[in-house]
């Protein structure tokens, strides 16, 4: 059965007009690692921390601003939000389609809530905390092409023509602020593009970022503003002691106009001296250590990389499920194709390096959760293809080979096969993550030995669901398991109403 909504009655929580406060006992382990009778011994004490939650209730005006407004992916999400706040469907030669946020974790997913009667009941993920409603979102943004949006959604070709027509007033008298460009960061494929830049030294450029946070901001009455990074991909920087390795160095060089200090990065300057939660959906390292190291020294939330849209989530959920199955991944090889403008960039090595780090690394934490199946150190074989086949335009195929070691040296090939447009997969998970960063700004913790309240961390791994490679603080475990991840940020959630973590015992009928 499926409710709307339901409210938590408890010791452990309190209601007011302005916030949840719940006490919350964090069940948990202890490892030690000693000497006993002679040898090392691994013991394990389970323990209980006690926290307590504040989770302020007040919904704010929300304004998101897109770095990369004009592109396939920013035009597709605006396009989409208008269509929901409108209410508009449209004929495809199949039926009478309506506006719909399928793909977004916050608007389209569901929590378990309990059993009544011997029925399990289901409610919407967005009813376990108060969020922004997206139809309310207010965007804006940069881009380098000063194309508007209605016409930048005829260019991508992601949406079927009857709803283009209809969004076409609504979308054409906006054009995106001018950005951040410099040719060496991202291919020169996207020069003929760039008509739209911020003029200016490195500095220079960033303060404009700043000015238009605050214009946008108060033209648009917004309570609080998210940006978000879904322009191109853009190359590695390199990170270089005295460049910036450090908050101090990196300012520095920004002083000295250092030509190592990428776009994307200037952005995040931005917002982070702006206290604007900044998030990048691409592969490159934005988040320089200087960054890392500002954005903790002024509490600013950041939050990345790259979108984990689609080829990636099947993997994190597929060799999760190898893994945990006893068997062996040895080998996978992951081809695909697309023919948009993010495809044309990336048929540059340099920007291509930057996605194939990215789509690399998603299995090491499953890999390394099994010592039966993997020597320390031994990885499957994993191979990232990328090609730009512009005649699919948008609609990316992905092929995918795993091939597995099964029982007494048994092999197991699993092939996949996915067609899909990209940006219709990555506008969801870009509202998902505004929602849910403007979400955790409001939320406030402390442990049982904490004196006073504070936020959670400003690198923000409550949205590793959303992301290929999760920005994790330094010293911490990167989570990549999919099914792991969305547990994560349910039970926290979870946690700020006192309910306890989701644990699948249903021990009531056991
Ligand atoms: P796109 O190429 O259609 O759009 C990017 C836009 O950014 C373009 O309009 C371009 O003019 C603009 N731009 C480039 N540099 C800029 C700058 N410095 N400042 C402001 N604007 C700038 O690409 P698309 O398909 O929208 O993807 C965007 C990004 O998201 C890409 O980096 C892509 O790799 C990443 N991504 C996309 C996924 C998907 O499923 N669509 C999934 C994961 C990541
Ligand atoms: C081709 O790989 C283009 C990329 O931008 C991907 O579409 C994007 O990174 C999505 O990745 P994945 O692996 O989640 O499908």
């Amino acid at each position: 059965m499926f409710i709307e909504s339901f409210k938590v009655e408890s010791p452990n929580v309190k209601y007011s007009e302005t916030e949840i406060h719940s006490v919350y006992n964090y069940e948990t382990t202890e490892l030690v690692h000693e000497k006993r009778d002679g040898t090392y011994q691994w013991v394990v004490k389970p323990k209980t921390v006690k926290y307590e939650f504040k989770t302020d209730t007040v919904i704010p005006k929300l304004g998101v601003m897109l770095v990369g407004w004009g592109g396939n992916n920013g035009c597709t999400l605006t396009g989409g939000v208008i269509a929901n706040r409108e209410g508009i469907s449209w004929a495809t030669k199949d039926k009478i389609q309506r506006a719909n946020y399928f793909g977004s974790l916050t608007q389209a997913s569901s929590i378990r809530v309990g059993s009544y009667n011997g029925e399990e009941i289901y409610a919407p993920f967005k009813s376990l905390l108060p969020m922004v409603n997206p139809d309310e979102v207010v965007f804006g943004g940069w881009d380098i092409s000063d194309m508007n949006l209605a016409d930048a959604m005829a260019r991508a070709k992601v949406f079927d023509i009857d709803l283009q027509k209809q969004l076409r007033p609504y979308m054409e008298h906006i054009v995106p602020l001018p950005g951040i460009y410099d040719p060496d960061f991202i291919a020169a494929n996207q020069g003929s593009r760039a008509n739209n830049a911020i003029k200016g030294t490195k500095k220079e450029q960033m303060q404009q970022i700043i000015k238009d946070i605050r214009e946008f901001k108060e033209a648009n009455k917004v309570d609080k503003v998210v940006v978000l990074w879904t322009a191109n991909t853009e190359r590695y920087s390199n990170v270089m002691v005295g460049l910036n390795d450090t908050m101090e160095s990196l300012l520095a060089s920004l002083d000295r106009n250092e030509s190592e200090i990428s776009p994307s990065t200037l952005y995040a300057i931005a917002c982070i001296l702006e206290n604007v939660p900044f998030i990048n959906g691409s592969p490159q390292n934005t988040f320089v250590p200087g960054v890392i190291d500002l954005a903790i020294h002024r509490n600013s939330l950041i939050g990345g990389d790259d979108f984990k849209s689609g080829q990636t989530k099947m993997k994190s959920v597929l060799v999760d499920f190898l893994v945990g199955a006893g068997i062996k991944p040895t080998s996978i090889v992951s081809y695909n194709h697309l023919g948009n403008n993010d495809g044309m960039n990336l048929s540059a090595p340099q920007t291509f390096r930057s996605k194939e780090i990215s789509k690399s690394n998603v299995v090491d934490d499953m890999v390394a959760s099994n010592g039966i199946l993997f020597e320390p150190g031994e990885h499957p074989d994993h191979v990232v293809v990328i090609k730009y086949v512009p005649y699919v335009g948008d609609s990316k195929r992905a092929m995918d080979e795993y091939t597995s070691e099964i029982f007494m040296g048994g092999k197991n090939t699993i092939v996949l096969h996915n067609t899909c447009e990209d940006s219709l997969l990555a506008a969801p998970i870009i509202l998902d993550l505004v929602l849910l960063a403007e979400l955790s700004t409001r939320i406030q913790l402390k442990a049982e030995e904490e004196g006073k309240f504070h936020s959670f961390h400003p690198v923000a791994t409550i949205l590793s669901y959303l992301t290929k490679a999760p920005l994790v603080p330094p010293g911490t475990p990167v989570v990549n398991a999919l099914a792991k991840q969305r547990a994560m940020l349910e039970n926290i959630l979870r946690a700020c109403v006192g309910l306890a973590p989701e644990n699948n015992m249903i021990l009531e009928y056991k």
